[in-house]
């Protein structure tokens, strides 16, 4: 009997360990494949530029300063090349501070395997975000579900006239090294 019941213990023990060890390893993994920015340093390209910025949009810091501004155009945009295909993830942009965060609350996301025909993704319609100091948290932007989750260029753009301008974008995703 004792024997037996030095037995069970020993089995859920190693159970456990092999619930946790699991556990580690999916947790580990997940996150090795989300939390991959792949906008890191990458080439950028917009409509047009009302001003130059010695700041990125892709350089990793959230200042809550503007980092690219674009001049007053009808639906004015801004992308960034990832420069293979990859598994996207989450795209999260983060707004300026200040009264004029509001110009950016119409973005739309579009996305393009090739830079020349666009998918929309995501209509923002107005809705509010913010970013660093700001009350509200950066737009997130699901895309692990999307159909049209595999990219190589993500585009932000406005859905009217106004000017374009944000602090950072992140672009999550699974990195593909080999490209595609
Ligand atoms: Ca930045």
């Amino acid at each position: 009997m004792l024997a037996f019941a030095k037995y069970s213990a020993f089995l859920i023990v190693a159970a456990g360990l092999g619930f946790a060890g699991t556990y580690w390893f999916l947790n580990k993994s997940s996150q090795d494949i989300s939390l991959t920015n792949l906008a890191l340093g990458k080439p950028t390209l917009q409509s047009s530029y009302h001003k130059r910025y010695k700041s990125s949009p892709v350089d990793g810091r959230i200042t809550g300063k503007n980092s690219f501004i674009t001049k007053k155009e009808n639906r004015p945009w801004w992308q960034v090349d990832l420069q293979a295909l990859h598994e996207l993830s989450q795209i999260k942009i983060y707004n300026v501070k200040g009264k004029y965060s509001k110009r950016a609350f119409s973005v739309d996301v579009l996305v393009s395997q090739h830079g020349d025909e666009w998918t929309t993704v995501y209509l923002n319609k107005g809705v509010p975000f913010g970013g660093k100091g700001m009350k509200m948290g950066p737009l997130i932007v699901d895309m692990a579900n999307s159909e049209h989750r595999l990219t190589r260029y993500v585009r932000l753009q406005l859905a009217k006239k106004n000017m374009l301008h944000l602090d950072e974008v992140m672009v999550f995703g699974k990195n593909n090294r080999a490209g595609g």
